[in-house]
């Protein structure tokens, strides 16, 4: 298994995250990503490989112009305002507004964020534009059958929308994955998403197409974030109808029940026929996770990846959410030595 990482994600780590009335430090921190290294070594999991940069053709197939723009220029921008400080929205055009770009920087970043908790950086862009770079990468070396990659991604992806940013994502990987593979040639491609967050900026990209089908099992929109998608009833629009699957599961959930739901995307992602695979890999549906409320344990990321690995087709798993520090590495490289000890 080729894993694909880089120390770019470092320049990206905002002073402060709005959390229960409080500004803490950010639970998307650097060192999950020093855990995971440590627990990929200790695996033996030591084809390390450096991203070559992503096509500007892939991230426009994923992302509106105007919003990349946006993401590119932000903190030049904005310390030309004379702040100093991270960038963290405060206004936003919620309904009955003007859905139009303002001329101000801190109207376009209103206009570009859904949410409050994740700010901009001097260090963001290049970090986003490194996480997307090594999704690309990652997704090219598994183009073999049954070949497997991991894109160990920091900032995470997969609330990144068209032209939204929040949730810590900015660049949503796992679609510049998906993307990757469709312009490599494949026909149909999906993303199964784990984390336990819905991955509702990978569902608005995909929603009205029928190339990439998306499933993401996560918790009740109705008491979890994001909250305002990844309801049951979104099944997809137009040319897409049909090629979105969301399980939103109750607070508490145990395995038995969180695999019923995998059981039931996989049959579905199965019968699509997917010429690869990409995994939204989120380990907060762990029972030690801060900011989450699933139960499952540490052996259960085995199995997980044991039964992704059944589909016998190319996937690439993108890393997304985990803030269970210390536990962060094993649970990752569970659901990965669980699809290997498969194949
Ligand atoms: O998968 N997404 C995450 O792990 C980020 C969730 C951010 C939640 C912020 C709630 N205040
Ligand atoms: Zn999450």
């Amino acid at each position: 298994m080729h894993i694909v990482r880089s120390d770019a994600h470092r320049a990206h780590f905002p002073a402060g995250e709005i959390y229960m009335g409080e500004l803490v430090r950010p639970f998307e921190c650097p060192e999950r990503w020093d855990y995971i290294v440590a627990a990929l070594v200790e695996a033996g999991l030591t084809d390390v490989v450096e991203p070559e940069a992503v096509e500007e053709s892939v991230l426009h197939g994923v992302h509106e112009t105007a919003y990349l723009d946006f993401l590119q220029s932000a903190w030049a921008r904005w310390t030309d305002t004379g702040a100093s400080g991270d960038m963290i929205p405060t206004c936003f055009p919620v309904r009955g507004m003007v859905q139009e770009m303002p001329i101000d920087i801190d109207g376009q970043l209103g206009f570009f964020a859904f949410a409050a908790e994740t700010a901009i950086t001097g260090g963001t862009w290049s970090a986003a534009h490194a996480a997307a770079s090594i999704a690309r990468t990652a997704q090219r070396l598994a183009s073999a059958p049954n070949s497997t990659s991991f894109a160990l991604c920091r900032p995470p992806g997969h609330h990144a929308a068209r032209n939204y940013f929040g949730g810590y994502c900015f660049i949503n990987n796992a679609a510049v994955a998906a993307q990757g593979y469709r312009s490599d040639g494949a026909e149909r491609v999906a993303i199964l998403d784990v984390d336990f967050h819905h991955g509702n900026g990978t569902q608005d990209i995909f929603y009205e197409r029928s190339d990439v089908f998306f499933a993401s099992l996560h918790g009740d929109p109705r008491h979890e974030f994001p909250h305002f998608l990844g309801f049951a009833n979104e099944t997809g629009e137009g040319p897409g109808e049909g090629f979105n699957a969301n399980y939103p599961l109750p607070p508490g959930t145990t395995f038995d029940v969180w695999l019923e739901a995998l059981e039931h995307a996989l049959a579905r992602i199965s019968s699509f026929g997917p010429d690869a695979v990409v995994v939204s890999l989120g380990v907060d549906t762990f029972e030690g996770d801060p900011i989450s409320s699933f139960r499952l344990r540490s052996e259960d990321f085995k199995v997980i990846g044991n039964r992704i690995g059944e589909l016998a087709a190319p996937t690439v798993y993108c890393m997304e959410g985990g803030y269970a520090v210390a536990e962060i590495g094993t649970n990752t490289v569970n659901v990965l030595t669980g699809h290997l000890d498969h194949s």
